[in-house]
């Protein structure tokens, strides 16, 4: 029988994926689409008419359950977030609404209209924040640095809480930082390739950053939501750290990209204390064991370099696309 999947954050980096990984595999993906005055469709042009969307929004429990009645889902994906760092010290409480907040009505519209459905919730590895061992594995005690880290905790806890309470099937993807060509513009990795792509081209003179010692356990988000998945198809439900194991700073990330294109990152890249965080988290690596032992994933797929390398070609294709 063809499975149904709802996603929220369909539009997305991760979901995006997703849906690509669901399609593949036969299922019906329902896609939640909250209302903008313009549509933001790049990621999912590609699968816009395969995907059956509903409008809603995940502050809003009456449409998230209008949505579990007609998406009827096997599995339910909640990626939908205020997803970057940095401007959730901007809007803390609207951080808390959708980031936190907004687990409890996705969970509650599934207890109430399909508690059968199966759950995954995208934690993530800003939980652990200024973190009190390395590497973070499942059992880190967490300690958030930012409104979002708060945040994420909160939706962290209350999937496990569902789980135990009602017996849901709900899991929790602790995920480490994840990119690819997709990624938003606002966060590093996808920042520092555009510019590359625009300083090679002669379209811009210098990359401003804030701090380039932060270390990140950077993998390929198409090789991440492979694992989403794999939570949702075991026989019982649990949390798990995704990781690749390996851990490297901006400055690398940097030399990398601007290395892959010719260039010295040194004449380039301008330290702007604009970037820096009212709180940073300098240092995350990511233990994946229970991931590749229990769901027999594979980390690394994608090397690290190669990762910059093909977000590099990427931007450069798209750049090169728009300025013609
Ligand atoms: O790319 P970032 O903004 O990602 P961050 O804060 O690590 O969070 C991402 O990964 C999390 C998983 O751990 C997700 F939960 C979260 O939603 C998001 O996807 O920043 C990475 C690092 C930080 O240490 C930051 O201070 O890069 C440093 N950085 C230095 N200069 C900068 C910049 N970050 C941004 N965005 N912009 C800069 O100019």
């Amino acid at each position: 029988m063809t499975k149904s999947a709802l996603i929220t954050g369909i539009t997305g980096q991760d979901g995006s994926y997703l849906a690509d990984l669901l399609l593949e595999k036969g299922y019906r993906v329902f896609g939640l689409r909250r209302r903008t005055s313009v549509p933001i469709l790049e990621n999912i042009q590609h699968i816009e008419k395969e995907i059956e969307f509903i409008d809603g929004d995940l502050m809003d429990l009456s449409s998230l359950i209008h949505a579990v009645k007609i998406a009827n889902p096997d599995e339910v994906y909640n990626l939908g977030a205020q997803s970057f760092v940095g401007t959730s010290w901007d809007q803390p409480i609207l951080t808390g609404q959708v980031t936190a907040l907004s687990v409890t009505n996705m969970l509650e519209a599934i207890r109430i209209v399909k508690p059968s459905a199966r759950y995954y919730q995208a934690s993530s590895s800003e939980m652990f924040g200024k973190v009190v061992e390395t590497p973070q594995k499942e059992s880190t005690p967490f300690y958030p640095r930012s409104p979002y880290g708060v945040a994420k905790v909160y939706g962290h806890w209350m999937t496990v809480n569902y789980r135990e309470s009602y017996n849901m099937y709900a899991c929790s993807g602790i995920l480490f930082n994840h990119e690819s060509p997709r990624r938003g513009i606002e966060f590093v990795t996808r920042k520092i390739t555009d510019a590359v792509a625009r300083i090679k081209l002669g379209l811009q003179n210098e990359l401003r950053l804030g701090n380039l010692d932060a270390l990140r356990d950077w993998g390929y988000a198409k090789d991440y939501v492979e694992c989403m998945w794999l939570m949702l198809q075991q026989d019982k439900p649990d949390d798990y750290v995704i990781a690749t194991g390996e851990t490297h700073s901006v400055r690398e990330f940097c030399e990398i990209a601007f290395g892959h294109v010719g260039l010295d990152y040194q004449k380039y890249v301008v330290t702007d204390p604009k970037f820096f965080r009212a709180a940073e988290v300098d240092l995350l690596l990511g233990d994946p064991s229970k991931a590749i032992n229990k769901l027999g994933w594979t980390p690394q797929k994608t090397t690290f370099e190669q990762l910059v390398h093909l977000m590099v070609d990427s931007d450069l294709g798209k750049v090169k696309r728009i300025s013609n």
